[in-house]
């Protein structure tokens, strides 16, 4: 069966194959496939996707998650992501050759991005604030759709097991100096796990995977539209949030940039996004957590750069990986961006005690 055949085979099992013409690849995530379902018209109607299950290994504890999250949402009157149901088994999912599919809405008018200006980084620090206190409310107990996913104690285990694993000299030779920084700095970027484990920091239910392009602006305004990719919202530290999105949006080149001189932290996209933020999460942020943001600006490129330096001494499993050495270079532009961050680490503090 041809892939396209397939893909409308998928598809059929959602929606009437009257209503669908073309299905076309769409979009840059890592971790899952993504098609665009035109209709015979012409018209973008559905979005297809292929859940990676090697990485959500408990597909229906993901569904039931993202079931929960939209209907909340949607009850508060938030534009958010729609589910089309299996027609015959009335699941949110198919399963078929071992693989499982789902099936959206498409969100007309909509548009990502790639880059963020200060501006539209302090619209988007509010649209993330606004999120987590959107779902504090969220009667349903989420599940850990990835277990420990921002848990730095357990990424260092994996970089720790990749690293006693790896049989590539090659490849270990050439990390030596990433893992002695990062081991140089284990214990103070664990601080997280540590504050939580003494009652001190709380969980949320948070995004998980804040990068620009998750979230829909409209092409006709350049307003907001909503937040998508739900596979990672579960409970986490505001950390995961705040400083993911830092971790993209104020580095000054791509995450795979292979010219580290070219990575910085850009403080007008921090100073931008943080006001942003505090401003709509003020309702719950507690002092200990709004104190420790600069710490989590710097805690997600050291997180990446471990994420990215196990999988490159794992053989590339987890991340794709476009030429051999990607995800050593990802690993490496992760570690300059972190460093950069610790520089600003007294700047971003004295920003945030200006801030109401
Ligand atoms: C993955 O698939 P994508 O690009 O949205 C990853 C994130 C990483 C990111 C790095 C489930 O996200 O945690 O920060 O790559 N998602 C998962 O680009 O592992
Ligand atoms: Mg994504």
């Amino acid at each position: 069966m041809s892939d396209n055949k397939k893909l409308f085979n998928i598809t059929s099992r959602f929606i009437p194959s009257s209503e669908i013409g073309e299905i076309k690849e769409l979009g840059d995530g890592l971790i899952n496939s993504t098609f665009v379902v035109v209709s015979p018209k012409g018209e973008r109607t559905h979005v297809l996707q292929k859940i990676n299950h090697h990485v959500f290994t408990d597909v229906a504890g993901l569904m039931f998650n993202i079931d929960a999250v939209t209907r909340h949402l949607r009850k508060k009157g938030v534009m958010t992501l729609h589910f089309l149901p299996d027609t015959s088994t009335g699941k949110l999912w198919v399963e078929t050759e071992g693989e499982y599919w789902r099936l959206m809405d498409y969100i007309p008018d909509s548009v990502s991005q790639n880059v963020v200006s200060p501006e539209s980084s302090n619209i988007v620090g509010k649209c993330f604030g606004q999120f987590e206190a959107q779902l504090a409310d969220i009667p349903e107990h989420l599940n850990d759709t990835i277990p420990n996913f921002h848990n730095m104690e357990s990424r260092l285990g994996q970089l720790d097991e990749s690293r006693a694993k790896c049989t590539n000299s090659e490849r270990l030779q050439k990390s030596k100096e990433l893992l002695d920084g990062i081991d140089a700095v284990r214990d103070e970027m664990t601080l997280g796990e540590k504050l939580g484990r003494s009652g001190k920091l709380p969980k949320r239910i948070c995004h998980c995977d804040t990068k620009v392009n998750n979230i829909l602006f409209s092409k006709t305004t350049g307003d907001v539209l909503c937040v998508i990719d739900l596979d990672t919202v579960m409970p986490s530290f505001v950390f995961s949030d705040y400083g993911d999105f830092l971790r993209f949006a104020a580095a000054t080149a791509p995450e795979d940039e292979p010219d580290i001189t070219r990575m910085h932290f850009n403080m007008e996209i921090f100073k931008a996004f943080t006001s942003g933020y505090i401003e709509s999460t003020k309702p719950f942020l507690t002092p200990i957590e709004r104190e420790n943001l600069p710490f989590a600006a710097t805690l997600f490129p050291y997180m990446q750069t471990v994420r990215f330096l196990a999988d490159y001494l794992d053989g590339d499993h987890y991340f794709r990986a476009n030429y051999p050495e990607h995800n050593f270079v990802r690993a490496r532009a992760q570690f300059a961006l972190y460093k950069d961050a610790v520089a600003h680490v007294d700047a971003m503090k004295e920003y945030i005690n200006s801030l109401p």
